[in-house]
């Protein structure tokens, strides 16, 4: 991970961020790893730097919204909402359960914080756009931000809305697109290796693509907080006078943070075992430590 000096904070509020992932989904048996890895500086930069907020206040009509468009990578937005006082953390470990606030997929009827249920892959940069241009016919002052994973632009729907988010000029709509390479499975590979199923974007230049659109787009290392607070900074500054959409295009690493998931959609979901655990436990709480004893 690239550590911006200044964001130490930010690193150490994602690196226990991560943990809680990994032992959530450890706890409840099931659930997502390397999107919500891959997203996590993303979310914590948004939530604890960025958005308008009040997590006493949930409903607040004038916060900023955000969309979870890759809905499978929802337990990593209930760790942020935990983490900056939208529920209590201990609440985490109810993930998933039949009767829980929590579930695999985030729902705004259940969770505190959470504007858009999705899961659905496709559907919230729509979503999104639909409560942008409601802001925008209304007058309110508020920043729709939304996140889709790059294996989710493969949904037709989602281009519906890059082609028409420009012509309702939503200069308050911003797409963040995690760039990790990877999604579940993938194309199948021409040497015949059917689990190699990496880069489902690979051939395509996503920024010329949205550019082209008209939206105004920005390329940036989705794990450097000094990039990713600028492009933020750049986006809220065009709300209201750019007149069009902004797209940031984070490279990612997904499973970032811990040395098995990185980088392998093996970990797309996944249940660490104890051994493993124990490793995503020395790697994230003191990650020079766990260097010098490799
Ligand atoms: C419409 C739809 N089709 C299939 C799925 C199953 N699914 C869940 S995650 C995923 C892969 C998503 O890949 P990507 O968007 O790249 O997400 P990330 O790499 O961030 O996990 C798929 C196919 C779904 N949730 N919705
Ligand atoms: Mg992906």
């Amino acid at each position: 991970m690239t550590v911006t000096t200044g964001h130490e904070r930010l690193v150490d509020i994602a690196r226990g961020a991560r943990l809680h992932v990994v032992e959530t989904v450890a706890a409840s048996k099931a659930g997502h790893i390397g999107g919500p890895l891959s997203a996590m500086d993303l979310l914590v930069a948004l939530y604890f730097e960025q958005m308008r907020i009040d997590p006493s206040d949930p409903r607040r009509p004038d916060r900023d919204r955000f969309v979870l468009s890759k809905g499978h990578s929802a337990i990593a937005l209930y760790v942020v909402l935990a983490l900056r006082g939208y529920f209590p953390i201990e609440e985490l470990v109810t993930f998933d359960h039949g009767d829980s606030r929590l579930q695999g997929h985030p729902d705004m009827l259940l969770t505190p914080g959470v504007d858009v249920s999705t899961g659905s892959l496709g559907q919230g940069l729509s979503a999104a756009a639909g409560i942008a241009l409601g802001a925008q016919r209304l007058e309110r002052d508020f920043h729709t931000w939304v996140m889709l994973g790059d294996g989710e632009l493969e949904e037709g729907m989602v281009w519906e809305t890059v082609l028409s988010a420009p012509r309702f000029a939503l200069d308050n709509l911003t797409a963040i697109v995690d760039l990790n390479g990877l999604q579940q499975y993938g194309w199948p590979a021409s040497s015949g290796d059917r689990f190699d199923r990496s880069e489902p974007l690979g051939h395509v230049d996503l920024a010329a693509v949205f550019s082209g659109f008209g939206w105004e787009v920005r390329v940036i290392d989705g794990h450097d907080y000094g990039e990713i607070l600028a492009a933020y900074e750049w986006a809220e500054r065009r709300r209201g006078v750019a007149g069009t959409p902004s797209a940031i295009i984070a490279r990612t690493t997904k499973g970032q943070g811990i040395s098995f998931t990185a980088g392998t959609y093996k970990w797309h979901n996944g249940v660490a075992t104890d051994e493993q655990l124990a490793v995503a436990r020395a790697e994230l709480r003191d990650r020079d430590q766990a260097e010098a004893a490799r």
